[in-house]
């Protein structure tokens, strides 16, 4: 039976503004305070979904989360009506307004890790929520997000949804940004390779010194256990705690993976030969050959990486043969990323051609075209079980850019986060969007 990669993208969100919340992600801190434009962000984002359905890639959506969250406030001593607690919120404690506002679950490989059914013990497809626990803005995420998932992948016989881990920063889960599938084809058994942080428990790990390491080696082990995934089929490698602390803050900056394809920068992993052998080594077994394309840092530095996000890529398989990589304009704006690239993809290796598109919105806090995406491999019978209103077509492009002019501000700033008529305006069009996504009763204002 026919494999998928899905990519199903995180539709950007009213709110999206630069709140300056993320310590350790470098645009956050950098962008923080500047204009934003809703509008925009979410207009680059959905140009990204459309270009890739073209393609002829399977393409889907993933809804954004209703901000400013009120019942978080409430949940921090803020009281009245909804305006009042905005109001309050506004006036005595903006940076708590800020993080509840933000539109971060648009970086949807943040919201789950997946394992696909060649993979788990009872051949389903696992979903785990992130607890995202290192920052408050997006710790307050997987509740929504458990639902979302819960309405899009509905189906117990096919589709599995375990909730996130307990929200302590021993298990710091920050999903699919530090998990990466390799196989030979998408609907045979897999290595799935977990990178970590830090380990919570064992003090042999060694720590980065100035940022924080967000994901824990324990929260990955706990989700190789709940998908039920074979231990010949997984592969734990530690993140170099150096590259943490000039912005890395998820392996997603450093590297990328698709079937049998490993790009990453040389130091984007401690003991890194070790590492390497070992997927060679589990790949070879299931029957794949395992090719590593590693960037020398003569060519590219780790600061050249973090600025450009050219390994915050999406690794795609043509229909003619070969891989396609997207990047975001940042990398042609760089120009010793962009002589590496023109030289990977004339070298003759796995990687032929380079896509670049304009997502600056997003990247201006640290979100690149593989943030925007979270990888659901599906076979046919899967991908038929999904909610297929939200698969991308060209008529789902249309409406939901309708929907985007009808609801999206064009500019938004610090200042207008205090505006109560943003929770109105945000709640109206997320309730339409349950009606275009077909989604049912998601959002906090809908249920509670
Ligand atoms: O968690 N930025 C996100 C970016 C996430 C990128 N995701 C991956 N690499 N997979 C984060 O740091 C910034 C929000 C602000 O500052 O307004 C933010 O949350």
């Amino acid at each position: 039976m026919s494999a998928y990669e899905v990519n199903f993208d995180g539709l950007v969100g009213p709110t999206h503004n630069y709140g300056g919340l993320s310590y350790g992600n470098v645009a956050s801190q950098s962008n923080s305070q500047a204009v934003s434009s809703p509008k925009d962000a979410a207009k680059q984002g959905l140009a990204k979904m459309k270009a890739l359905m073209e393609m002829g890639f399977r393409q889907g959506v993933l809804a954004p989360q209703e901000r400013p969250d009120v019942a978080a406030l409430r949940r921090l001593g803020f009281s009245g009506t909804d305006a009042q607690v905005v109001e309050k919120a506004a006036k005595t404690a903006r940076p708590l307004l800020a993080a509840c506002s933000s539109a971060s679950s648009m970086w949807t490989a943040n919201a789950c890790t997946v394992s696909p059914s060649a993979d788990t013990a009872d051949g389903r497809v696992h979903f785990t929520a992130a607890n995202l626990n290192c920052k408050f803005h997006r710790s307050i995420e997987h509740p929504t997000t458990s639902r979302i998932l819960a309405a899009m992948f509905a189906n117990d016989k096919h589709f599995a949804h375990h909730p996130a881990l307990p929200a302590v920063a021993q298990f710091g889960d920050e999903g699919a940004a530090n998990h990466t599938r390799f196989c030979k084809d998408y609907g045979a058994a897999g290595v799935e390779f977990f990178v970590f942080g830090r380990s919570a428990f064992d003090a042999r790990f060694p720590e980065p010194q100035r940022y924080p390491a967000r994901q824990t080696l324990e929260a990955s082990q706990a989700v190789a256990r709940l998908h039920g995934l074979d231990e010949a089929g997984v592969v734990y490698a530690q993140q170099n705690p150096a590259v943490i602390d000039q912005g890395v803050f998820h392996n997603d900056v450093i590297a990328v993976g698709n079937g049998e394809v490993l790009f990453h920068h040389e130091d984007a992993f401690l003991d890194s030969e070790r590492v390497l052998a070992e997927l060679q080594d589990k790949l070879g077994r299931r029957g794949g050959r395992f090719v590593a394309v590693k960037v020398p840092r003569a060519a590219v530095t780790v600061e050249d990486a973090v600025r450009s996000y050219l390994f915050n890529s999406q690794l795609l398989n043509r229909a003619e043969g070969g891989m396609l990589l997207i990047v975001p304009e940042e990398c042609r704006n760089n120009e010793r990323v962009w002589a590496y690239l023109s030289q990977l993809t004339a070298s003759g290796g796995p990687i032929r051609e380079v896509k670049v598109f304009d997502l600056k919105q997003s990247m201006q806090n640290g979100g690149g075209p593989a943030c925007l995406r979270l990888r659901v491999a599906l076979d046919e019978t899967e991908l038929a079980a999904v909610n297929s209103q939200v698969i991308l077509t060209p008529a789902l492009y249309d409406s939901l850019t309708q929907w985007v002019d009808r609801h999206y501000r064009d500019r938004l700033t610090e200042n207008d986060l205090a505006d109560p008529q943003l929770l109105v305006e945000c709640r109206g069009a997320l309730d339409e969007l349950t009606q275009i996504l077909k989604l049912g009763a998601v959002y906090p204002f809908q249920i509670d």
